[in-house]
């Protein structure tokens, strides 16, 4: 039956609302990771987001802050952008968001209520909440084998939670590989600096090896903007040798996430990095190049979207994913998944959360779907000028691929 332009708002919103969510790309980490996995007020304060924004505002330098305790780097924050600031900003909105969804009084402004409510719930209850609040089905993981506190986690296979997928993250391997050669050697890969010997088969195996261990559903990296392919360095010897052939061979998506800045200002440590305009010439020969590899690709700058959804248009095996980072503010949202919508239709997968802390999916993926909704009710109400019919099965089908569907198709889950 077709809908009324006067219900088509509220009808978008309630299956936008109700769609389940699969996150393509978190850094949160499965209860049985132990410590590695982030979540609670302290945390939810002291995101690197919020770091950043804070010391603009005070004359303390990183290195004392960084001296500082958890729980007083978190009371400064809360000071700082909270009381003696509105908290405009999208990090600090957030914080308020979830906040709100749980329950919790805003008004009050107590943080130490906040920190007993935390301080009350299991793990296990907490992950429950959380997932329940954002309507996740599942989140992927970031896991880098090159970590030593997570490989070790993984060495020591604890039971992962279902709703925890893994991605194989290939950073270190990729963009530091003259300090990765001497960790594979010490884990007994017989590879050299200079790819003579078995260099190629010996980290063909170690891919192997953390697939079997990790069970990934694609590999990732995060690329500097003047990633170029095809390429001689180190990177795209890799990548020409063994990653996608690895890929081809295993049906496993590669996801280069490409345009980070790393640590222009590294007293900031994680809050250090920054944006630059990559060459989207790079994506397009990945694609040409390798048409039995399913490419996932989020790319940082603003003024690379563009022509990365019309690179989407001439690549099947291109999936455009998330508005990343420094992208995930409600404008750009916006902007970008209209513009997405008006070139791809609906064959792309709007946002990832980034999550970092377990907390920061609620409020990231409220944001993102009250955006989301906004877009589609506009598109709906252009279709249905022309005398387009639209039920509500059919607003249902449409939002369910971009929330969960073509993260599964992308990543050939059940
Ligand atoms: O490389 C990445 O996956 C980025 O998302 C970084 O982790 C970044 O620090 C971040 O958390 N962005 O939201
Ligand atoms: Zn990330």
């Amino acid at each position: 039956m077709s809908l009324s332009s006067e219900r088509l708002a509220k009808t978008v919103e309630k299956c936008v609302l109700e769609a389940p969510v699969v996150d393509i790309h978190t850094h949160l980490y499965s209860s049985s990771f132990g410590d590695l996995l982030l979540r609670g007020i302290d945390e939810l304060l002291t995101y690197h987001y919020l770091i950043a924004e804070t010391l603009r505002c005070i004359p303390m330098k990183p290195k004392e802050y960084y001296a500082m305790g958890k729980e007083e780097q978190a009371d400064l924050i809360w000071k700082t952008l909270f009381l003696e600031r509105s908290p405009v900003s999208e990090a600090c909105r957030g914080v308020v968001t979830t906040l709100q969804e749980y329950g919790l009084d805003t008004s009050s402004r107590d943080l130490d209520s906040y920190r007993r409510f935390f301080s009350n719930i299991s793990v296990e209850e907490h992950v429950d909440l959380a997932f329940k609040k954002a309507n996740l089905e599942a989140v992927v993981m970031t896991n880098d084998p090159f970590d030593p506190v997570e490989s070790s986690r993984w060495e020591e296979g604890a039971e992962r939670d279902p709703r925890f997928l893994a991605a194989l993250r290939l950073d270190p391997l990729l963009n530091t590989w003259t300090s990765a050669v001497p960790i594979l050697k010490e884990r007994g890969y017989d590879v050299a600096e200079d790819f003579s010997g078995k260099t190629v088969s010996e980290v063909r195996r170690f891919l192997e090896y953390w697939r079997k261990k990790m069970e990934p559903v694609y590999l990732a990296v995060s690329l500097p903007p003047e990633f170029t392919y095809p390429d001689t360095s180190p990177r795209g010897r890799l990548l020409e040798d063994v990653i996608l052939p690895f890929c081809k061979e295993t049906g496993l998506p590669f996801a280069p996430m490409i345009g980070v800045k790393k640590l222009i200002n590294p007293e900031l440590r994680l809050a250090g990095d920054s944006v630059g305009k990559s060459c989207i010439g790079a994506v397009e020969q990945l694609c040409l190049r390798n048409p039995e590899v399913r490419f996932l690709v989020s790319i940082l700058s603003r003024e690379n979207q563009h022509e990365l959804a019309v690179a989407a248009r001439k690549f099947s095996n291109l999936k455009v994913f998330g508005c990343w980072w420094f992208l995930n503010n409600p404008s750009l949202v916006e902007e970008i998944t209209t513009m997405r919508m008006e070139l791809l239709g609906l064959s792309f997968i709007p946002q990832h959360s980034d999550a970092r802390v377990l907390d920061q999916v609620v409020y990231k993926w409220k944001h993102s779907k009250e955006i989301i909704t906004k877009v589609l009710v506009r598109k709906y109400q252009d279709l249905m000028a022309t005398g387009w019919t639209l039920g509500e099965d059919e607003i249902k089908r449409d939002v369910n691929s971009l929330f969960y569907g073509n993260v599964k198709d992308a990543l050939n889950l059940a």
